[in-house]
This record gives C-alpha cells, sequence and structure tokens, in this order.
C-alpha cells in the first residue's frame, strides 16, 4: 500500500510540473468519451480512399461534440502544425465555448496534413477540425492499435527458495512481458496519462500480460484518493520587469470574465455586510479533519459554509433563483447548486456543488476536493460549472477581510466572507475575548430582492454557523 501511496504521489507530482502550461479547463479526447466513435462520415471516407497498400490517407477529424450542446467554439490555440505527426490521444488544440475551455486530442496516428483554421476562428461542431494523413491498416487507425513502451530494467523479485523466480512471480512482474516490451493499448496509456498513473506498475491480466482498461481502473480504485494541496500545484513563476508595453488579447476564461461581469455590472445590486463569531465551527473543525485527512479527503470551512448557506436557503427560497434577462420573471430553483470562486492557474472559475440540500456535510466535503482538484488542473468539465443557482467566494483563503462580491447572472444574490482572524470582542458578559471573526458581505439584485430579506437570510446563515450543532436537527 505504502508503495502504491508513493506512487501516486510521486505521479501527482509529475502533474503538478506540468500545470503551469495547462491553459485549458477541460479536455475532450476519445479515452474520455468512450462512447464516441468517428462519424458516419468519417468510417465512410475510410472505406473509399482504403488502396491496396492498406494506406488509409487523408482523414478529416471533425471537431467532436464538447458537450452542454455547443455548437461552435474559438480556436484558442493550435497545439500541433501542419507536417506534425500525432498518435491516438495527442492535444492537438484548445478551443474555448461559452462555457469553458476545452482541448481535443486525436482519435487516430498520423501526420496532420491540413488545419482547417486559424486562431481565434470560430470552429462548427462535426465540420473538419483538420486533415490527418491516417498510415496503417484499414481500422487500425481508428480501433485499439498496441503500443510498446521501453521496458525497465529490474527483474521480477522471486519469492522461491533462495530467491527463486517462480512462474506467478513471473506473471505478477507487469513491466517486462512479451520480450521485454509494456503492451498497452492508446486509449489504456491515454487514461494512465490523464490519471497520472505509472502504467508500469499496474498488473496486466490482458494475453501476454497486456495492461487492459480494467486493470487501470482496478488499480486507481484500489489507490486512496489524495487531494492536491495548492503548494504542490503552485510552482512560483520567475518575476521579471516588462522591458516595454505589450499588448495582450483577452481571450479564454477571462473573455467569458468580461461577458458575465458586463452582463453583472448592468444589475443594481444591494450590497449587506457582517461579521460572524466563527469559534465554534473552528473547534468543530479542528476536531473532524485529522478523521477526514486519513480518508483522503480535505476538510476545511467550505463544506460547514455550504451546508449553512443551503438550509438557510430553504428558508429564502427566493434567494436561490434566476430571472430572465429583460427581469420579467423569476425561477425559483429546486437544486441548491452552490457556486464556488476558485482561484485556479487559468483564472477564475466557478464550478457548483450539485444538490448541496441532499448531501451530507462530508459529501460536500468529498465533491470540493473533487471540484478543487480538477480545477488546479485545468480539467473542470462544463457539466461541473454550469447551472449553478447561488455563489459563494471565499477570498479569505487567499487573504482580506472585507470584498464586494459581483452577482453571477443569471443568479440573484452571492455571498464573500474573508479570512478568520483572531480578534478582541466581548462576550455576552462583557468580557474581553480572543474571538475566531469572519467578516461576510453579501450582494443581491435589488430589482427582485430588498435588503431586510438579505439581512433576515444572513442573520439565519450566520446563527448556524455560530451554533454548528444546530444544523444537526436539519440535517439528512
Ligand atoms: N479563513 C481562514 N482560513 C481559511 C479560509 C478563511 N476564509 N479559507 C481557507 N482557509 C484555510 C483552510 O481551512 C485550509 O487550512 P488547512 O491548511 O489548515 O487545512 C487552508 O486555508 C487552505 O484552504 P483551501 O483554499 O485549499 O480550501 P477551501 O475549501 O477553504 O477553499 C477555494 C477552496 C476553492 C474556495 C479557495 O481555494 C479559493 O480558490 N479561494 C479564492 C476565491 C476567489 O478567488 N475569490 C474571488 C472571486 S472574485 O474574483
Amino acid at each position: 500500500m505504502m508503495n502504491r501511496l508513493g506512487n501516486r504521489l510521486g505521479s501527482l507530482a509529475v502533474g503538478a510540473s506540468q500545470l503551469t502550461l495547462a491553459r485549458p479547463v477541460t479536455r475532450w479526447n476519445p479515452h474520455r468519451y468512450p462512447s464516441w466513435r468517428p462519424s458516419r462520415g468519417i468510417h465512410t471516407h475510410l472505406r473509399t480512399i482504403h488502396t491496396g497498400r492498406s494506406v488509409l490517407g487523408e482523414v478529416p477529424f471533425l471537431l467532436p461534440d464538447v458537450g452542454e450542446g455547443i455548437q461552435t467554439v474559438q480556436i484558442m490555440e493550435w497545439l500541433v502544425k501542419e507536417g506534425d505527426t500525432v498518435t491516438m490521444g495527442d492535444d492537438v488544440c484548445n478551443v474555448q465555448s461559452d462555457k469553458s475551455a476545452v482541448t481535443i486530442s486525436v482519435p487516430y496516428d498520423g501526420v496532420v496534413s491540413k488545419l482547417m483554421y486559424e486562431v481565434d476562428d470560430t470552429a462548427v461542431k462535426d465540420k473538419p477540425l483538420m486533415i490527418i494523413d491516417v498510415d496503417g491498416e484499414e481500422g487500425s487507425a481508428v480501433t485499439t492499435p498496441v503500443e510498446e513502451t521501453p521496458p525497465i530494467s529490474t527483474p521480477p523479485t522471486g519469492t522461491g527458495k533462495d530467491g527463486r523466480i517462480l512462474k506467478e512471480d513471473v506473471m505478477n512482474f507487469t513491466q517486462v512481458v512479451s520480450g521485454g516490451k509494456l503492451l498497452a493499448t492508446p486509449a489504456v496509456r491515454g487514461m494512465a496519462r490523464e490519471e497520472g498513473v505509472d502504467l508500469r506498475t499496474v498488473r496486466g491480466t490482458g494475453e501476454g500480460g497486456r495492461i487492459l482498461k480494467e486493470d487501470l481502473l482496478d488499480y486507481i480504485a484500489a489507490t486512496p484518493p489524495l487531494y492536491i494541496s495548492k503548494t504542490t500545484l503552485s510552482p512560483q513563476p520567475p518575476i521579471h520587469a516588462l522591458p516595454e508595453d505589450e499588448v495582450v488579447p483577452i481571450r479564454g476564461i477571462k473573455a467569458v470574465m468580461v461577458r458575465t461581469m458586463t452582463a453583472s455590472g448592468q444589475i443594481p445590486q444591494f450590497g449587506y455586510c457582517d461579521e460572524v463569531d466563527m469559534g465554534q465551527l473552528v473547534q468543530l473543525r479542528s476536531s473532524l479533519k485529522d478523521r477526514l485527512l486519513e480518508k483522503g479527503v480535505k476538510f476545511s470551512y467550505m463544506p460547514l459554509i455550504l451546508k449553512a448557506l443551503s438550509l438557510a436557503l430553504l428558508e429564502y427560497p427566493m434567494l436561490n433563483a434566476h430571472v430572465d434577462q429583460e427581469c420579467t420573471t423569476i425561477t425559483y430553483k429546486a437544486d441548491h447548486n452552490i457556486g464556488i470562486a476558485m482561484d485556479t492557474p487559468d483564472g477564475l472559475i466557478v464550478p457548483n456543488v450539485k444538490r448541496v440540500q441532499t448531501k451530507s456535510v462530508f459529501e460536500i466535503a468529498v465533491e470540493l476536493n473533487r471540484l478543487q482538484e480538477l480545477g488546479m488542473l485545468g480539467k473542470l468539465p462544463p457539466a461541473d460549472i454550469v447551472g449553478g443557482t447561488f455563489s459563494l467566494s471565499n477570498i479569505g483563503a487567499v487573504g482580506g477581510t472585507y470584498a464586494k462580491p459581483m452577482i453571477l447572472p443569471p443568479e440573484v444574490a452571492i455571498g464573500a466572507f474573508g479570512k478568520v482572524q483572531v480578534l478582541p470582542r466581548f462576550d455576552q458578559s462583557d468580557d474581553l475575548v480572543r474571538a475566531h471573526v469572519m467578516q461576510v458581505s453579501w450582494s443581491a439584485d435589488h430589482r427582485v430582492i430588498d435588503g431586510a430579506t438579505i439581512a433576515r437570510f444572513s442573520n439565519l446563515w450566520k446563527s448556524l454557523l455560530e451554533n454548528p450543532a444546530s444544523m444537526i436537527l436539519d440535517l439528512k
């Protein structure tokens, strides 16, 4: 187990070193979406271009479905150029939709013969993104060819008498098989890369020791999840003074922020601030934190803050709502999909924890860990980003005390809170005490929410945080 853990940590560290390069939010690739197959058009084309030499020739690679019904995307960056050789699973370009950034990877081996778009062009779903000169047997490029990896030199350890290597040792020794080669399909290799798993540590149960997808999934399932600490993930870039002015286009997530915040600026917003005595919550968290860490789950203040928020929203459904653009209707949302403003290497992203009203505090913590891990790796899929009904911004995680949050339309309210600070306060007996104080700032759409509603809602949320035991009565 220790070895496995060590390995997992090792591979996470590799992931971290790649982080600075990882600009996109999510990644489309053929391994992620196993149900995806080249479109009928491609199959037809493959058949018609088949020659006597079994060479497939030029195949259009169509822009695949990136989810959420997105029909067009903007080409942000080509990661390959014409003439480059690509292998199935290689990333070829970063694209940006209204909802998220996505990295596209190719489903074939071959040579890029033509890129169909320039950077900043709009690419259309199911239309050719690039032409690939596919070389190989018909079908091989679109099914699962086997790749080989150079072996590592360590021999298997013998468990027999005097260290003799038994048949089982050879069977268990997964690194070197079939004449010193590690056998796995590109799909399995791609998945291992995505998950940060060194395939040489996975036992292959396929023919000749081939590592099957199930072997990899079993390996991943047997390895406890570990959250990635921000310190591991944020290598500090060197600071250089600019020699001269630099004009940079605003693209990707920042362009999305331009649109969203410009729309938010049109909304008359009411601000309301208060402070929360977090003393009991600080104690509660520290009594649970280590136990959850043993299960591989990081437990910050956020899960309790979210649960309190959801309990308060049950009493104030008008704050868990969407308004249409003209503000002629308001929709009270059934689910509490709480968005969390996340500071990631790609910029500000607001994924949401779905259906918080049905989740235990532990489940919220697990979900937050997952979102934070994906956010830090630039891999949040659109499904985690869309559908938010209320947002929170923990600016205190970065520092600072007060904030003026901006509503994320079509939502009608947002809260931001600062860092928990030890400050002098008077208790009910007028004694000076060391209090754990956190400031909260709310913004609400003043067209549909009045100030008194926000104040009452905030009082309820605050009372739950100041007496976390009272939440137990309402927990399902
Ligand atoms: N006060 C005191 N300590 C805090 C804190 C706060 N407000 N917020 C976080 N911490 C502590 C955590 O408890 C944790 O402590 P330990 O190391 O003892 O476990 C540590 O700081 C790191 O927490 P974290 O940031 O990894 O996790 P989190 O769940 O508290 O927050 C997230 C997650 C995603 C909200 C946060 O990391 C983040 O990105 N915040 C920035 C939000 C932002 O940019 N807002 C502006 C949006 S508008 O541009």
